[in-house]
């Protein structure tokens, strides 16, 4: 299998497991008693996501190596590509039947590396439609994935080649432990754009790629690395923005290129149109 073989088949093989993961959720809403590797509090949905995942993409030939957020370490697979996955993304939403999603970066390169390592991202949406953003060869394409007969799907191309449109919204997280400055750069942009920050990554980043605006997690008083972690959740994002013609920054450089060398590494992100995060170098104190 060459490489955009192998990328195809961990994109479907994920894509095949989300109706099941979407219909597995309402079973498993109860918390575990656990703590993920980050230190927050696992559902037992997460959990079972992460296993059930695992499962499948340790399974795949050309996988080399596996590593999700719901785990201390690195699965080493032999020799190929390496995937991270975050399984569900904003499962703190699951007990208000906000969104969920999955998140996927596909690296060519040993773990942990660069997001610049990126061969493809996508991210999967557990909402009123269960959908696939997906970024590879330079395109940004999203699906609408259907369950046909058995344990088959379908992908049906909703939105094709996307380019961010011009800015319209904007959603930024951590208001609570907020520094002065990000205030200050917040009520600037409340001025100009629409609120709408829903607290689940995969939906507050799926209207920035619809609507066109900007996404922020930046550092907080309390956590000087904010929350996202880097290999997980900022790299796969902002190489599917970026691939859409956007642009991302931890305040002094792409996201892309920031040095990996810790596996659960935390970063302030901020993505979208090229202007907005233009200004977010410009104005805030650099990380
Ligand atoms: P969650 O804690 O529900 O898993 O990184 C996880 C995440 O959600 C993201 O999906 C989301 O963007 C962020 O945390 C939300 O954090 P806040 O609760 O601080 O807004």
């Amino acid at each position: 299998m060459n490489k955009t073989e192998l990328i195809d088949e961990i994109v479907d093989t994920v894509a095949e497991a989300a109706p099941h993961i979407s219909s597995g959720l309402k079973k498993r809403r109860e918390y575990v008693g656990e703590e993920n590797p980050s230190g927050e509090r696992q559902l037992e949905a997460d959990v079972w996501a992460n296993e059930l995942l695992q499962e499948l993409i340790t399974s795949i030939n050309g996988v080399g190596e596996f590593a999700s957020e719901e785990n201390d370490k690195i699965i080493d697979c032999g020799e190929g590509l390496s995937v991270t996955i975050d399984p569900l993304d904003g499962s703190s939403n699951i007990p208000t039947n906000n969104l969920v999603g999955t998140i996927v970066g596909v690296y060519d390169g040993e773990l942990p590396c660069k997001g610049e390592n990126l061969v493809a991202a996508f991210y999967i949406v557990y909402g009123p439609l269960t959908t696939l953003m997906l970024a590879k060869e330079g395109e940004v394409n999203e699906y609408v994935i259907e369950e046909t007969s058995g344990d088959q799907v379908e992908l049906h191309l909703a939105s094709e080649n996307i380019e961010i449109p011009e800015a319209y919204v904007y959603g930024f997280g951590g208001n609570k432990n907020w520094t002065e400055e990000f205030r200050k750069f917040e009520a600037e942009i409340s001025r100009e754009l629409k609120l709408r920050y829903g607290g689940a990554f995969v939906g507050d980043m799926n209207q920035i790629l619809h609507h066109g605006g900007v996404f922020a997690y930046p550092y907080r008083t309390d956590a000087p690395n904010g929350k996202l972690r880097l290999l997980f959740e900022c790299n796969p994002a902002a190489y599917i923005v970026e691939t859409a013609g956007g642009s991302s920054t931890n305040t002094e450089k792409s996201i892309l290129k920031v040095e990996a060398s810790e596996l659960h590494q935390r970063a302030p992100f901020f993505t979208g149109t090229e202007e907005l995060v233009s200004r977010v170098e410009e104005e805030l104190p650099k990380w």
